[in-house]
Formats: C-alpha cells, sequence, structure tokens
C-alpha cells in the first residue's frame, strides 16, 4: 500500500504528524520525532520572536476523555526553530510559528524568508492560552490584515492553524479570507479553547493559569475536528491541502480525517498518553482498514465522505 502524501511541493512518505507543542520543543524531543517510525513529517513547538518559560504549572492534565492544557506558548524563541529546520534530515519539517502581535510575527517572517530554509512554515493563529491575547482567527479582519502583511513579501510555503469554529456562516467567513491569499495549507484544529475541568473531591481547577480555562484536545473534540476538516474542504480552494488535527486515537480516526478532506493527519494528546509508539499503531490499523476496503492509496477515499 502508498501512504504517501503531499503538502505543497513537500512529499512525505505517510500521513502522520505530531501536532504541534507536542514533544517538540527541545532538541532531545525534536531529534526522538526525527528517529520515529510512521511520522511522517515534524512540526515544531510554535516559535516566538523571544523565548518563553510558559505559564505556571500545572498547566497539563490528562483526563480520560483527552486533556486540558494551559502550556501558555513556552518555546526556546524562533531562532533556534530556524537552525533545527535548516538542519533536519530525516523527514519533512514544518516550522511553527506565532507572534505576540502582528508587529512580532511579521519580524520572525523576514528572518524566515532571508534565510535558507526552502521547507513549510505555519503561522499559529490560534493559542488559546497566552494571557490577555485574543486568538486571532476568531477575528476575521485581523486574520486578513496579518496575512496582507505577509504576502507583501513571503515568498515561501506557508500555511496557517486555526482555532475550531462552531457556526456554518463562521466557516464561509474564515474560508473567504484565506481563498484570497497563496496558502499551502490550513491546519485545523487547534485545542478546543477555554473549557473548564473540575474536580469535584477538590472542588477546585486542575489547571493553575487563567483561572482553570484551558484548551481541550483528545478524543472528545474528534467530532469538532472532523466537523472543520469536512467544511473547510468543502470551502477552500482546491491548491489549499487540509491538515486535520483533533481527537485521534485510532487508524478509524485518521481514516475518518482524511475521508473529511485531510491530506495528513496530527495526533497530539494520545502521543502523551500513548508514547511515540503511537504512530506505529495508527498506521498498522490504518492499512488495516484500506486493506479491508480494498484501498491502496490515500486518493482513493481522501474527501469521499458521503452525506445520506
Ligand atoms: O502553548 C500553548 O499553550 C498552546 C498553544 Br501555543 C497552542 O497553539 N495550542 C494549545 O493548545 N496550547
Amino acid at each position: 500500500k502508498n501512504l504517501k502524501t503531499q503538502l505543497a511541493h513537500v512529499a512525505f512518505d505517510g500521513p502522520l504528524l505530531n501536532a504541534s507543542g507536542i514533544h517538540c520543543q527541545t532538541a532531545d524531543e525534536l531529534a526522538d520525532l526525527a528517529a520515529t517510525a510512521n511520522l511522517g513529517g515534524i512540526v515544531t513547538k510554535s516559535a516566538t520572536l523571544l523565548p518563553r518559560q510558559g505559564n505556571e504549572n500545572p498547566r497539563y492534565y490528562d483526563l480520560a476523555y483527552g486533556s486540558i492544557n494551559s502550556m501558555g506558548l513556552p518555546n526556546l524563541g524562533y531562532p533556534f526553530y530556524l537552525d533545527y529546520v535548516q538542519k533536519e534530515e530525516a523527514k519533512p519539517t514544518i516550522l511553527s510559528v506565532a507572534g505576540l502581535s502582528a508587529d512580532d510575527v511579521i519580524e520572525v517572517l523576514r528572518d524566515v524568508q532571508n534565510s535558507d530554509y526552502q521547507g513549510l512554515t505555519e503561522l499559529n493563529l490560534s493559542c488559546p492560552n497566552v494571557i490577555g491575547k485574543p486568538q486571532t482567527a476568531y477575528d476575521f479582519v485581523a486574520t486578513r490584515k496579518v496575512l496582507e502583511r505577509i504576502f507583501e513579501f513571503f515568498t515561501k510555503p506557508i500555511g496557517v492553524k486555526l482555532p475550531p469554529y462552531f457556526d456554518l456562516v463562521h466557516f464561509d467567513q474564515i474560508a473567504a479570507v484565506l481563498n484570497d491569499f497563496p496558502l499551502t495549507h490550513v491546519n485545523t484544529v487547534n485545542s478546543v479553547g477555554n473549557g473548564l475541568v473540575v474536580d469535584i473531591e477538590k472542588e477546585q481547577v486542575v489547571t493553575k493559569a487563567k483561572g482553570g480555562f484551558g484548551g481541550l484536545g483528545g478524543a472528545m473534540i474528534l467530532p469538532t475536528a472532523l466537523a472543520n476538516v469536512r467544511a473547510l474542504r468543502q470551502r477552500l480552494n482546491d491548491n489549499i491541502a487540509i491538515i486535520g488535527t483533533g481527537g485521534v486515537t485510532t487508524g478509524a480516526d485518521v481514516f475518518a480525517h482524511i475521508l473529511c478532506g485531510a491530506d495528513m493527519v496530527s495526533v497530539g494528546t494520545q502521543v502523551i498518553k500513548e508514547g511515540l509508539g503511537v504512530y506505529d499503531r495508527l498506521t498498522q490499523e490504518l492499512q488495516d482498514i484500506m486493506d479491508e476496503k480494498g484501498y491502496t492509496s490515500l486518493a482513493d477515499f481522501r474527501g469521499k465522505l458521503q452525506e445520506l
């Protein structure tokens, strides 16, 4: 079977990625990803202009049905990740970039543009956990403005990471913005922002920052993630690829993302629960489903979800 896939000019041996933020902040973690079988490519922790410690602990909490996090964008600063992606040879990379302001984003992307890096970049417009900062992509005017500024000078392949949307009108509105720009891809979804988990024994929240409000991930967000992949695939230009992220715990979930239109699929919470061996298991389970159905490539079923 052939699990090959592609984003813009970049070819991947398989469709699976780590979700940004998952096991990709330090040099050691990134080296682990480079050595992970059945991981098609490597996404970096979202990088900011300056290094950040992130929010106070506890900032990640494991749940039976997923996870909640309030990490607060801890990262080593973009020069580290820009250097890393230029040296990585084992797999294709996606350099994730975030900003505390549009000016920060522009400054980082100018350096990416001026570097020798020829791979993919992804602008995170959807971090829910930076204290006092809204998720940019919920503001359609601000999103258009930052993309206009970026494409005045940026000529390398770049996509965006989006938050989940919950209204069909919002899918129309974000797609209308994104379709006006030469984006390589859209990565959907980031965590479901500002959930609240309650420990009833302690009568307490479970993460420290923002009074316990944090981003939800894992099995509980799968239907939301699939809806976002499907709704955006129905609305975005054909030349914008889709990375499906959210709620994957089985090969069947990977299959579902691809059926909704995903070109690649990333895994976050389940990597933390199970370790990097998860990519072997998901790949085997996906292949078993393809075998059963007689499919030999991802294109045989990508985007082919049927309506009743
Ligand atoms: O670091 C985080 O708190 C974080 C980020 Br930047 C993000 O994009 N999504 C998320 O769930 N956590």
